[in-house]
């Protein structure tokens, strides 16, 4: 048998590479400031066996046509919007994703994202910093209150839930809008099913948890906005996509919402002139949801032991496909 070609679009740690690298010749892109071009990615796809891709790589048509020898893509995420599963199928590509190593992960900074937006953490944080700390007021920095408010979660998969499970630790009242009801959820974490309409009038917090799809595409928008509390807060830490981002700066600068906190942008990185980023009630971070090390490794792992698993004949852990 030839020896198998993996090539990895993003620097990994070698030492999670080892099995890899015993089975075959493994490349990476190795530049940490600067992504994977894309003609090297379909330079590299032509050669391949398996692909260790990120989310931010287009795994479309003109990526599979070139990848005629690659047996399996592993992406480097749970999300999947950046691959046209369909045509992979067509091509006999097998795909997976990494679910659930990083569902708490994700909900930790989503829980993290509440409280930052609710009690101004960055702004009080570079208040002190600036030196402008030079006295004590009563309102000075007052943020709002999480715990006993009402969190209205879109999109109630697993790490909805896990956030529902913060969130009840909070004491806060759960209402969740999703495709189709999850009575785990409403047994368990006491979450209440509304229509996303509901769902928006009545929530403190409106999270975003829902996956970037043909339904889900803008489903934040200038209407949503209207309907939402002008004291809510709109948290994102699933997909930019979902959200129309003219809109929602519209209402963070007219008030018609108090504030967000936002993960994701609709594009990754998000510029450092953006709109988004000159308001004073929006905080904002680099899509670091599942960013810690203990989860990054296992997410790496995951693509391994998928890699693993298809060039050596046996089936995929975590296929999609
Ligand atoms: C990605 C994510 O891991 O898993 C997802 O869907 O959005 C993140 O956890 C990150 O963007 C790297 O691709």
């Amino acid at each position: 048998m030839k020896t198998p070609k993996i090539f990895i679009t993003r620097k990994c740690p070698e030492e999670r590479l080892k099995a890899l690298k015993e089975l075959g010749e493994v490349e990476m892109w190795e530049k940490e400031d600067v992504p994977c071009p894309r003609g090297l990615l379909l330079e590299k796809a032509k050669e391949a066996d398996a692909l260790l891709t990120m989310l931010s790589d287009q795994v479309d048509e003109e990526l599979l046509n070139k990848a005629e020898n690659v047996k399996v893509i592993a992406n480097l995420a749970v999300g999947y919007d950046n691959i046209n599963l369909q045509y992979a199928k067509e091509k006999k590509v097998i795909i997976t994703n990494t679910p659930d190593v990083l569902t708490n992960t994700t909900a930790d900074l989503t829980f993290a994202l509440i409280l930052t937006a609710a009690r101004r953490v960055v702004e009080a944080a570079d208040y002190v910093k600036a030196g402008k700390w030079t006295s004590w007021s009563p309102l000075l920095l007052a943020g709002a209150d999480v715990h006993h408010k009402t969190i209205g979660i879109v999109g109630m998969g697993k790490i909805g839930q896990a956030v529902a499970k913060r969130a009840k630790g909070f004491d806060m009242n759960i209402l969740y809008h999703n495709r189709s009801r999850d009575y785990d959820a409403e047994n368990n974490l006491e979450a209440a099913y509304t229509s996303f309409d509901e769902l928006l009038a009545q929530s403190d917090f409106v999270v975003c948890m829902t996956p970037l799809t043909n339904e889900t595409k803008h489903m934040f928008n200038a209407e949503s906005f209207r309907k939402m509390k002008s004291s809510a807060l709109f948290i994102n830490s699933s997909r930019g996509g979902t959200v129309v981002e003219e809109d929602l700066i519209k209402a963070l600068e007219t008030g018609e919402i108090a504030g967000a906190g936002l993960d994701v942008f609709e594009q990754e990185p998000i510029s450092a002139d953006h709109p988004l980023l000159k308001l004073p009630n929006t905080v904002a971070l680099p899509h670091i949801g599942s960013a810690t090390a203990e989860t990054r490794y296992a997410m790496i792992d995951c693509c391994v032991q998928n890699i693993l698993s298809v060039l050596t004949g046996k089936p995929p852990v975590t296929p999609l496909n």
